[in-house]
């Protein structure tokens, strides 16, 4: 009987690739395409652990120092990783272990019905092939004061692509403590810990809040709490494998909702824009005019994309699968 073997997509952001391959990778990177390098073998004793977290979180960072990995770190406001990538096999507590990159639901250059395909996709791929998932590692920078709105909305994503069930095999890794004074991340640590809009909900059902250095050794006893755990199935994982529609999945649900919110919202600031439009008609300010005009257009995008994204998501979804399917290539031994 043949044992399943899954073979990795590659680490994009590693040193191997001459100039020839990163420019595929930008080219690719376009068209919002997950595009592969030659894969590692790993064996079935291997586990996952996926990494997510808001973009700029710090994801590929604790990824390359956890594994010594080479992946592409962001520079600034732009998000980085805009596809599922893997770092390099290494070792922790006597396991092999692999870690996931993903990018976040507020990515500033992809679509969230993009980024919740792209994800899906990889998730329920490796789940075919019986990939051992045996934790996620949901990033939460300490220094920021005020977690966002684009922040809490992937966390809101995160909390049901996973569902609750799976909570026990989630650690909340705070970092970039050394970029606030130490009293204060540590009222801030306790108001996320405590409130239900941030982390209280995953710590009241056995996940867990730790605390990243930035340093290997810290990287390893985080994941030290994961490798022995038994593998877990996420929501989004199960639902599809139950072949639930992705349209009718809780994740695309919540995005379904996010989206009809932010639709009103755009919607809303496009009648106070008609109102100062037709204000500056009457007192004849064509500079004025001009900028409101060009803003009117720019609201008008972002609302026809609010409103049209999740359409194309369920067609999307299956040639997204395919595509991952056949480049995360199983082999028989
Ligand atoms: N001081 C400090 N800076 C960090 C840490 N982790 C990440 N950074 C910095 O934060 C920025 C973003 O880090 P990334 O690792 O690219 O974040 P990401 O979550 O992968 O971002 P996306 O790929 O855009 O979703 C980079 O400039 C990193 O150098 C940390 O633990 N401490
Ligand atoms: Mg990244």
């Amino acid at each position: 009987m043949g044992q399943i073997l899954a073979r990795i997509i590659p680490c994009i952001g590693d040193k191997q690739f001459g100039d020839e391959e990163s420019k595929k990778i930008t080219e690719t990177k376009e068209t919002k395409e997950t595009k592969v390098t030659p894969p590692s073998p790993v064996t079935s004793e291997t586990v996952y652990v996926a990494v997510m977290g808001s973009t700029g979180s710090g994801k590929t960072t604790f990824i390359n120092v956890a594994s010594g990995s080479e992946l592409r770190v962001g520079m600034g406001l732009e998000s980085c990783t805009n596809e599922v990538q893997t770092s390099i096999p290494f070792t922790v507590g006597g396991r092999q272990v692999l870690l996931l990159d993903t990018p976040g639901f507020d990515d500033t250059t992809m679509t969230d019905t993009d980024v919740l395909r792209i994800i899906s996709a990889y998730l329920v791929a490796m789940n075919k092939q019986g990939a051992r998932l045996v934790g996620v590692i949901y990033m939460q920078r300490i220094s920021d004061f005020k977690v966002g709105g684009s922040a809490r909305r992937d966390l809101r994503m995160f909390q049901e692509l996973c569902g609750e069930e799976a909570y026990e095999n989630v650690i909340v890794v705070t970092n970039m403590w050394g970029t606030v004074p130490h009293e204060d991340g540590v009222a801030r640590e306790h108001e996320l810990a405590t409130k239900d809009i941030f982390y209280k909900p995953i710590l009241e059902r056995k996940g867990i809040m730790l605390r990243h250095d930035n340093t290997r050794e810290s990287a390893h006893r985080i994941l030290e709490q994961l490798v022995r755990k038994e593998p877990a199935v996420l929501r989004i994982q199960r639902e599809l494998a139950e072949g639930i529609d992705i349209t009718q999945t809780a994740a695309f649900r919540q995005l379904d909702r996010e989206l009809s919110e932010l639709a009103l919202q755009h919607q809303k600031n496009l009648e106070q824009l008609k109102a100062d439009m037709a204000r500056a008609e009457q007192e004849m300010d064509e500079e004025t005019q001009n900028e409101l005009a060009e803003e009117k257009q720019k609201l008008e995008d972002e609302l026809r994309k609010a409103q049209t994204q999740a359409s194309k998501l369920a067609s999307d979804y299956q040639a997204e699968l395919r595509k991952i399917e056949e480049k995360l290539h199983v082999r028989e031994v």
